[in-house]
């Protein structure tokens, strides 16, 4: 074997990569992680190596192209992309514009920090926006409640956001002070890889200085020329942190949509997919109909109704960006049948 698992393993490697490799891999290959995506060319990097290598795909799907984050195989003569490895978890997109394509945004994030603040800013259902987000790429959220000096009442943006999710971490704090942030290291060790997501002015920039305590580290930019010969600046997207992990910044982690996250909403509001599989009617609309389980539990003031609202205006707007990438799967999918099948499918599995 021709590589050192202890410094790969600062990387980010470990035994889900690791169990994937061929005896006949392992002796022939290095493993590389994907540091930098430009039009031409990949930059990857390993314990005493960096370097480019062309553009590589698995196959001829959109998800099958290796994008930040990712973990090559490279010849270990030719240092060429031999494989990608099967990912741990992947944030991806509708392409901007009318195109009807996915688009990668990173691969193989531990952690996302979802990041908002002790003010006017404050949005419940963006939030749960980005939790679905998180549960449908499957990776763990954590949301960081930056500005605790500015607001007294902290404690209670602090109970609002635990209430949405059973078990969901939310750290408090003042994103300036390194202290502070110090409550975030367990997820910014030796071998994590971290994103953030949140509205402009939470604080992102300011929590990425102070985890990554250097912050030329994200303001250095590599200068280079681009087809047209002229210079194109790119910030390197996947930055050292102090505690020894990676933090990913990437310009499409801002834009991200919703698309196609049905598994993700329906973590995130189990307790209305769960309700609605009870209705008389499989395919019941929750409006008029007779036995409807999510009107009852409204009537006996068990359901808040904003929650009830957020959810249908979440199905709804990710049934219309699926569409956009899905025309036909999408047309038929409708809030009640997103439900029913959402609950046939928790009951599959349950009998699987
Ligand atoms: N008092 C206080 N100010 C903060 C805190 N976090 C950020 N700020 C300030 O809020 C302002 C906006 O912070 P940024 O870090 O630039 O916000 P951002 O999320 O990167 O915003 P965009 O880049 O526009 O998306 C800056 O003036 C920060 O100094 C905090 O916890 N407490
Ligand atoms: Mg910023
Ligand atoms: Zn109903």
């Amino acid at each position: 074997m021709t590589f050192d698992l202890t410094r790969l393993a600062e990387y980010g490697w470990s035994n889900h990569y690791h169990s994937q490799l061929t005896p006949e891999e392992l002796a022939r290959c290095i493993p590389a992680r994907v540091v930098a995506v430009h039009r031409n060319r990949l930059e990857v990097a390993a314990p005493g190596l960096e370097a480019n290598v062309p553009p590589f795909s698995e196959g001829d799907t959109e998800e099958s192209a290796a994008t930040i984050g990712d973990w090559l195989l490279l010849d270990s003569v030719t240092r060429l992309p031999v494989r990608l490895l099967s990912r741990k978890s992947l944030f991806k997109r509708k392409a901007a514009g009318n195109v009807q394509r996915l688009q990668l945004i990173a691969a193989n994030v531990d952690t996302l920090f979802v990041v908002t603040s002790c003010n006017q800013e404050f949005n419940v259902a963006r939030l749960e926006r980005y939790l679905a987000l998180a549960a449908q790429a499957g990776v763990m959220p954590v949301v960081v409640l930056t500005k605790t000096d500015t607001a007294d009442d902290w404690e209670e943006y602090r109970a609002s956001v635990s209430k949405l999710m059973p078990g969901l971490v939310v750290e408090a704090l003042d994103a300036r002070d390194e202290g502070a942030c110090d409550v975030l290291r367990v997820w910014c060790g030796p071998g994590q890889t971290v994103a953030l997501v949140g509205s402009s002015g939470v604080g992102k920039s300011t929590l990425v200085n102070t985890l990554l305590g250097n912050p030329l580290q994200l303001t250095s930019e590599i200068r280079e020329h681009d087809s047209h010969g002229r210079h194109a600046t790119t910030s390197r997207s996947l930055h050292r942190m102090k505690a020894g992990g990676w933090l990913l910044d990437t310009p499409g982690m801002r834009e991200l949509q919703l698309a196609g996250t049905e598994a993700g909403v329906e973590e995130v509001f189990s307790d209305l997919t769960e309700l609605a599989g009870t209705c008389r009617f499989q395919d019941c609309r929750h409006d008029s109909e007779p036995g409807c389980a999510i009107r009852a539990a409204l009537e006996e003031g068990r359901l808040d109704p904003e929650r009830l609202r957020r959810f249908r205006k979440l199905a709804a707007e990710d049934s219309r960006n699926s569409e956009a990438v899905h025309v036909r799967r999408a047309r038929e999918r409708g809030f009640g049948r997103m439900t029913r099948r959402i609950v046939e499918e928790k009951q599959d599995r349950w009998r699987k």
